[in-house]
């Protein structure tokens, strides 16, 4: 039995956190992953608050268990999100792409545990001083919104920065990749592109193909020059926005360039025009399988791992 601070903290069975992506991670995959001892986490990206809260209520319908809301810090509604939160009393936030040091303390006081991701040394010893109840340390090998460090330098840096509990991301995919990030000091893992080929996960078919297509080299980093940088499938999107940046369009014109991309690809379908976000570890995603298997995989493949090591090795 792998277990952690972060298993009592949130009285989850597994540390295996799902990734909060917008427009992929609903309330059927939350509930999916929550139910099988995971925790689930809804992805409210730029999302209403209504739509939030039918989530919620869809993951309370489903499960009794913990669950988490991602609340993406760029969010047009984020003071709505927020308020959602406080009146469905969700267990868990996790944040992304910015830093929620004055929601924590209100957050607090109504026994929601904050989890933020962090992408910086620096940023994680601000949060532990705000109070928040444990990290995500997510490297640029991740999906989406990234940082500049990759997942091996980062992680152990966090860990030893801080007390409070640190989740590894970014380039986790199976159990090899949760004992990796165990060994890093981490106590859980965080995986997204995995869960978005869950059964469960309502995102486009077409979406979920590509990703069983790619290999190890097919994602793109574009959005640098605007100081956004997004990981995602490299497709006929990413090629004309790294065009673009190339002949030095402005920022402003960029970002209007990837508005409602995203959606085009995960809802729609549209995996060419759209932007796909994915981690560098889509080439080992190979299979469309429950959510629950998902998880017991990566805690199966963890303890064979371990014994297959102490016959590799003599400790
Ligand atoms: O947030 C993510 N990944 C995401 S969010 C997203 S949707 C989106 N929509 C519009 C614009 C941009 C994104 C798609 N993928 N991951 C967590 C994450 N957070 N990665 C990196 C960070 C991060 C970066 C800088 C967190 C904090 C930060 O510093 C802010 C500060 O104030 O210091």
């Amino acid at each position: 039995m792998i277990n952690s601070r972060i298993c009592d903290l949130l009285n989850i069975q597994y540390p295996i956190f799902q990734g909060g992506m917008a427009w992929v991670a609903t309330g059927e995959l939350a509930a999916a992953v929550s139910e099988a001892g995971g925790l689930g986490i809804i992805g409210s990206g730029q999302a209403p608050a209504d739509w939030v809260r039918r989530e919620i209520q869809k993951v309370k319908n489903r499960t009794a268990k913990p669950y988490g809301v991602n609340v993406m810090l760029m969010s047009p509604f984020l003071e709505e999100v927020m308020q959602v939160i406080r009146e469905e009393r969700v267990p868990v936030i996790t944040t992304g792409a910015g830093n929620p040091g004055k929601y924590v303390l209100a957050l607090k006081e109504i026994g929601t545990k904050v989890i933020p991701v962090v992408a910086s040394v620096a940023l994680a010893k601000r949060l532990e001083r705000a109070g928040v109840d444990a990290l995500i340390a997510e490297g640029m090998e991740s999906g989406g919104h990234i940082g500049e460090t990759c997942t091996f330098p980062l992680v152990p840096q966090v860990v030893d920065a801080v007390k409070i509990p640190v989740i590894a991301a970014g380039g986790i995919v199976d159990g090899r990749g949760l004992l990796a990030a165990l060994a890093l000091g981490a106590e859980g893992v965080q995986m997204g592109t995995r869960f978005m080929c869950a059964e469960e996960c309502v995102v486009s078919p077409k979406v979920k193909e590509v990703i069983l297509k790619a290999k190890d080299r097919d994602t793109a980093v574009t959005g640098r020059s605007t100081g956004h940088p997004v990981r995602c499938i490299d497709n006929r999107f990413t090629r004309e926005f790294a065009q673009m940046e190339k002949d030095g369009v402005s920022p402003v014109e960029l970002e209007k360039l990837g508005a409602g991309k995203l959606r085009i690809a995960m809802v729609d379908g549209d995996v060419q025009n759209g932007s796909v976000m994915s981690g560098q570890v889509a080439g080992a995603v190979t299979r469309i399988e429950p959510a629950a298997a998902i998880v017991r995989d990566v805690m199966e493949g963890a303890e064979r791992e371990i014994q297959k090591m102490s016959k590799r090795f003599t400790f």
